[in-house]
């Protein structure tokens, strides 16, 4: 097997049951014939010990280096920079703005990069719920019958325990003026012109209007509804039997009592999101930065890289876009994405999923990326799944999903509920409802597909999005919740609407604690 990058050295080196410093396996992937220097490297590492250090992979390197060099033309010596590191030298970037200008980066030769100790037998990463390759839909309207479907069923089982529900064909059949409880889908929202609100459910059998009175705590409720999703009421039937008065309104919800599981041991993931390289505001100085940052033993516990989308800033996304280009051609943007991400030391696990501005199908659920595009994306191994996805690093269940829907969820629900300055808030609905893009027709396009990957079956325990291009964290019933702002200067756009990106910041989540810390680049 081909050694070329560094998730299979470390999936080899694992396999022989040794451990690896970070440096030694960028080291051993730059190196001209990597299968080759890791079994020299190997020879050199005595009996009892069971870690390849950068010490053991120079040695094998400097000789390889010494014998190229008697035999390559003058100013072609091969890669890599095979200098003694003291292994641990913490000059490089610390992290936080103020340390360097721009201009002052000098891309950190591998000397001054701390090679850190990674227990990769202690690796773990599960991935459910991706359908890249396993996409069905055809367009039919049949197929949106089936989603549909699907969503009722697996929401509906969770409102079920609840309210004592009856299909909406056997309530038109019940007697006026006795309580009655339905789930529906919201298929439509009115005020009627005493200013009540009439809420028309959709179940599987037909649809029934239901009516929260303006004056009641409920009423408040309604404005947090979105079309498409699925609730549950209980009240009052009046008295034809034709309209329910609503007493009670209930969403799907996480749990009040969810309690998150943690990895048992002090590991971090970094969450990011909207790199937009080919952009010309994508903000490389800070990407350096972050990426020297991870070289430094204040980083050595960031072993995942979880990315939420739009890592390209893709081509045809907005009018106008193409004037901000920097590079114009999709395939040369996810090169020099490539590229960016090799800077990430080698043996830290990569998993992204794409967005708007990516090279697949708008529609949601989007698979990850084709052939043609992981055939480009080959470092560090990093895998695309599919938007969203459902993550489980260390025991740590992490719902990626790009974002799209939150423009949907802060335009239509009221401000305090969902605002671009508190993005977790707006994904606090989408936990609520339990569905990560509830309402379908507007900005949100859905792909039909035998199921509804969309809906949250399973509570994470962290729910990470991007999109909108703002940093906010927080806590829903003990989920964290946490859009991770973008590696994206405004744009033209973006400034005639006003948006001001959070851009250059690295969240960082302690997989032990569920405990973030921000890192700021720019
Ligand atoms: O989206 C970044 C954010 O900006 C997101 O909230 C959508 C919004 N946005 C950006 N450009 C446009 C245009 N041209 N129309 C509407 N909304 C826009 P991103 O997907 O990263 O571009
Ligand atoms: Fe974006
Ligand atoms: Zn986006």
């Amino acid at each position: 097997m081909p050694l070329s990058t560094p998730a299979r050295i470390v999936s080899e080196l694992a396999s022989r049951g040794y451990n690896a410093e970070r440096e030694a396996v960028t080291r051993l992937a730059d190196a001209p014939d990597s299968a080759a220097a890791l079994e020299r490297a190997l020879e050199t590492v005595p009996d009892d010990a069971l870690k390849l250090t950068v010490a053991h992979v120079d040695s094998v390197l400097d000789r390889e280096e010494s014998r190229a060099d008697a035999t390559a033309r003058p100013g072609n010596s091969p890669q890599p920079n095979a200098t003694p590191t003291d292994g641990g030298d913490p000059s490089v970037s610390t992290g936080t703005a103020a340390s360097q200008s721009p201009d002052s980066h000098d891309r950190a030769p591998p000397e001054t990069r701390g090679s850190r100790d990674v227990d990769l037998s202690k690796r773990a990463i599960e991935v459910a719920n991706d359908m890249t390759g396993n996409s069905t839909g055809t367009g039919e309207y049949q197929d949106f019958v089936t989603v549909f479907r699907d969503r009722y069923e697996k929401l509906a089982g969770n409102l079920r325990g609840r309210v004592n529900h009856r299909p909406t064909d056997a309530i038109q059949n019940m007697a006026g003026g006795s309580e009655a409880a339905l789930i529906g889908m919201v298929s439509d929202i009115r005020s009627t012109a005493s200013g009540h609100w009439l809420v028309e459910l959709e179940d599987t059998n037909g649809t029934f209007p239901c009516l929260v009175m303006k004056d009641r705590p409920i009423a408040d409720l309604v404005q947090q509804l979105l079309l498409d999703e699925v609730i549950a009421v209980d009240g009052t039937l009046a008295d034809d039997a034709g309209i329910l008065f609503v007493d009670s309104l209930h969403f799907p919800d996480v749990p009040r009592t969810h309690k998150p599981s943690t990895a048992d041991r002090h590991v971090q993931a970094a969450l990011i999101s909207d790199v937009h390289v080919g952009s010309q505001e994508f903000m490389a100085d800070a990407w350096h930065r972050f990426t020297d940052w991870l070289h430094t033993p204040e980083a050595e516990h960031v072993e995942y890289l979880l990315i939420a989308g739009d890592m390209v800033e893709g081509v045809g996304v907005y009018p106008e876009q193409d004037k901000e280009l920097d590079i114009v051609d999709i395939y040369e943007q996810y090169e020099a994405f490539s590229e960016y991400l090799k800077e990430v030391p080698g043996d830290m696990e990569i998993r992204m999923i794409p967005g708007n501005h990516d090279a697949v199908r708008l529609a949601e659920p989007q698979p990850g990326f084709d052939e043609e595009l992981r055939g480009i994306m080959t470092a560090h191994d990093a895998r695309v799944h599919s938007n969203p996805a459902l993550v489980t690093v260390e025991g740590v269940t992490i719902l990626m999903y790009h974002g799209v829907s939150l423009d949907e969820v802060i335009a239509e629900l009221p401000d305090e509920e969902a605002n671009y300055d508190e993005p977790h808030k707006a994904m606090y609905q989408l936990l609520k409802k339990r569905h990560v893009a509830p309402q379908y027709g507007g900005h949100t396009r859905l792909a039909p597909e035998d199921r509804d990957y969309l809906v949250m079956e399973e509570v994470p325990d962290v729910f990470h999005t991007g999109h909108v291009h703002k940093l906010g964290w927080g806590k829903y019933h003990n989920v964290l919740a946490l859009n991770s702002g973008c590696w994206q200067a405004q744009t033209e756009f973006q400034k005639s609407v006003n948006i001001d990106p959070d851009a250059g910041f690295a969240p960082i989540l302690d997989l032990d604690t569920l405990d973030m810390t921000v890192r700021k680049f720019a």
